[in-house]
């Protein structure tokens, strides 16, 4: 292809299409989306969600994703964007969610007439109209039957990064197995969300790439192949419905004829593996070896990118989208800027007099820990307040400005303890690079960086998981052995807003084993 080039990202999250286009230097040339509450109300999602009468059932129909990205390359074309200069297109899907594809879908999606819109095309080509999203908590009982049927839950962590966790595809799958013998029998192909939208481009079913595949529990991460074993405990002849995974830098085609015929894209365009959601904003963010990414949100998110993976029942392992490093890790915590916000608002009542009590005492506290959880937190499963003297007894309330300090320190004190247990090393090459809301807020940075005991950088991308699609997609059309860091070296560099203040770390270590021990016995109570 001469002259300039192009590289779209969609990300297929939850509420949304997003897409981002960038030219050659990463430069943003057209923005779009769809939401579907909003754009498509004749689905009657919430949130782009259905949450079923039992309340842990959440769906999301396959069909309704079908026609927003008709809707999306629709108003590009009416808006006038070059197709002709696409040379890529990669992107994403929210994790874990699946789409059931019935016998004879392949055929209709290889043969697409440009005369229709593809939701006319695909609207019947589903066995399972609803498919499961990452907001369904139904599949209990499957989840022991799959940790029974290898060994157990640390097996299960071991083998495929995480133990069994409700949203996680395989036992999704169980489940429709079980419950919907016939929706089973007739599906010829099961896609994640994300390696469904790379097929819409390619008009073929696109293989799972490695990092979307390491968050069904299915796939064996060190080896880069399904499980044999948890294949079999989740259904009949899986393997089959599944393909072979593959790697995320992989080009798993052209587009079809029906997207050049209708768009105008080069019959040329490549279309790289689409991951999830979390790997494809790593890969926005651009992160390099030792960043510790602290994404600061109604839940709070770490991710590390790790050389190892250790079987831990506590978050989970992805394999790296982008090949910086073999692993990528994610914690995440339930309990977040919503439960800061309420100890704000009981305490202080803005944000500026929360931060001025926050000097009126000492890091660490004087010796006052407390643990925070006003939704039932996912590591450890525990809900409620809980206060701890110097002497480690329980007490019953705190005054209001160790109470702004307990709940700043507890929580950065279980990000990095989980973080540890994650495989994270602090070393002199780390930094924590801070996003999401409550990143501006300096005190909270600053606790941050005395807790870690390393530097905090803050960036602001909007949009990370479609530019991580932008990025991804370029990388994949590089020659054969090129970093991603070449890919995105000419982006802005992080800003450092905060060292760490020496000598805190006399007082920070010797905190965090007893918030373990003092952890542990919340668990149990
Ligand atoms: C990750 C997870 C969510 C979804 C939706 O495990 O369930 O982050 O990917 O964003």
């Amino acid at each position: 292809m001469e002259g300039e080039k192009y590289y779209l990202g969609f990300d297929f999250s939850t509420q949304q299409i997003k897409l981002i286009a960038v030219d050659d230097n990463l430069k943003v040339v057209f923005e779009g989306h769809v939401k579907f509450d909003t754009d498509l109300p004749e689905f009657g999602t919430s949130g782009g969600a259905c949450v079923h009468d039992d309340k842990v059932t959440v769906t999301a129909p396959a069909a309704m994703w079908v026609k927003a990205l008709d809707m999306l390359l629709d108003q590009m074309k009416s808006e006038g964007f070059d197709f002709s200069k696409v040379a890529g297109i990669s992107g994403d899907g929210q994790q874990h969610g699946s789409v059931y594809w019935k016998k004879g879908a392949r055929n209709v999606l290889g043969n697409m007439q440009p005369d229709k819109s593809m939701y006319e095309q695909l609207k019947d080509c589903f066995s399972l109209k609803d498919s499961p999203i990452w907001q369904d908590a139904s599949t209990g009982s499957q989840i022991i039957q799959l940790q029974d049927a290898i060994g157990g839950a640390m097996e299960l962590a071991r083998l495929t990064g995480s133990r069994g966790f409700e949203r996680y595809t395989g036992t999704q799958i169980m489940k429709i197995y079980q419950t919907n013998r016939e929706a089973y029998d007739n599906t010829e192909r099961i896609s994640l969300i994300s390696s469904f939208a790379a097929s819409l481009f390619m008009g073929d079913y696109a293989p799972i790439d490695f990092g979307d595949g390491s968050g069904m529990n299915l796939l064996d991460i060190r080896n880069k192949v399904w499980a044999s074993k948890c294949l079999e405990a989740c259904g009949p002849c899986l393997g089959d419905k599944l393909g072979e995974p593959v790697p995320s830098k992989t080009v798993v085609g052209n587009v079809s004829s029906y997207m050049s015929r209708k768009y105008g894209f080069p019959s040329t365009c490549k279309v790289v593996a689409f991951t999830g959601d979390n790997m494809c904003s790593l890969a926005g963010l651009a992160p390099r070896k030792g960043d510790i990414m602290v994404s600061l949100g109604s839940s709070d998110d770490v991710f590390i990118l790790l050389n190892g993976a250790k079987a831990r029942l506590s978050g989970h392992v992805f394999i790296d989208a982008t090949d910086t490093l073999p692993f990528v890790g994610l914690i995440c915590f339930k309990n977040g800027s919503l439960t800061r916000e309420n100890v704000m608002n009981r305490c202080a009542g803005s944000w500026k007099k929360f931060d001025e009590m926050l000097l009126k005492t000492p890091p660490g506290n004087n010796g006052n820990i407390g643990i925070y959880f006003d939704k039932k937190e996912i590591q450890p499963v525990a809900m409620g307040t809980f206060r701890f003297n110097e002497n480690d007894e329980r007490v019953e309330s705190f005054p209001p400005e160790v109470e702004v300090r307990a709940v700043l320190e507890g929580q950065f004190l279980a990000r990095l303890m989980y973080a540890k247990l994650c495989g994270l090393q602090i070393g002199p090459e780390s930094r924590v690079i801070a996003t999401g809301g409550a990143s501006a807020n300096q005190a909270i940075l600053q606790i941050i960086a005395d807790i870690f005991n390393t530097s905090v950088y803050i960036t602001d991308v909007p949009n990370s998981a479609a530019l991580g699609g932008c990025y991804r997609a370029k990388h994949a059309l590089m020659p054969e052995g090129t970093p991603y860091s070449e890919v995105v070296k000419g982006l802005p560099e992080p800003t450092c807003a905060c060292k760490h203040t020496p000598g805190l770390e006399k007082v920070y270590m010797p905190m965090l084993e007893r918030y373990k021990k003092l952890e542990e016995k919340v668990a149990a109570m």
